[in-house]
């Protein structure tokens, strides 16, 4: 299955330190998750920051939808050892969460929290400009088995850092491995 999605980019001497070894190219965009696709509806949706901020919020979909926006050109990368390049996504910064939020100065970690009980974490050094909530991929809103209506986009950690169907963020003075 794998010789389908290879193509032979990675023969270019200018991509070659944009993948990281062992990692092969895909033009496609593979599918990779645990679990059924959730079903989602944006009426009863919300997305729910809590933990170590001074303002907890809920947010329902319209009132996500009315944040800033952002766009953000990124490499994605799979631990399963598939690479895609320049993948284009929209959605609002996560520096536009952390404001409304107020995170505490004792946080240190950040925990995705999406349907079905997926987590992940990840370090809040981590959480730069190009940290995307994102529901537009490619121009168009996310398909359902890429995260519908919502996932996070963390350019500099492999791609499972990257909650789809997510629901909510937490903040946490420490680690807490998802
Ligand atoms: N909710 C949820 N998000 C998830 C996963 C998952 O199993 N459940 N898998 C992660 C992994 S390992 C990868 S590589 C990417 C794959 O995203 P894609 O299916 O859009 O390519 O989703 C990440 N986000
Ligand atoms: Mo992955």
């Amino acid at each position: 299955m794998f010789e389908r999605l290879f193509g032979d980019r990675r023969a270019d001497p200018a991509l070659a330190d944009r993948v990281p070894p062992g990692q092969y190219l895909t033009e496609k965009f593979p599918v990779l998750h645990y679990g059924s696709v959730p079903r989602v509806d944006l009426a009863t949706w919300d997305f729910r920051i809590f933990g170590e901020v001074d303002n907890p919020f809920r947010l329902t979909w319209d009132e996500f939808r009315a944040l800033p926006r952002a766009q953000v050109t990124t490499d994605i990368h799979c631990v399963t050892r598939w690479s895609k390049l320049d993948t284009h996504w929209e959605g609002v910064p996560i520096q536009a969460i952390l404001e409304l939020a107020q995170v505490r100065p004792a946080a240190t970690h950040v925990v995705g929290h999406a349907e079905q009980g997926y987590t992940a974490n990840v370090p809040l050094s981590v959480l730069d400009d190009d940290v995307l909530l994102a529901d537009t991929y490619e121009g168009e809103p996310l398909t359902p088995d890429h995260g519908w209506p919502l996932r996070l986009i963390v350019p500099k950690k492999y791609f499972w850092k990257g909650p789809k169907w997510i629901r909510g963020l937490e903040f946490l003075a420490h680690d807490q491995p998802g």
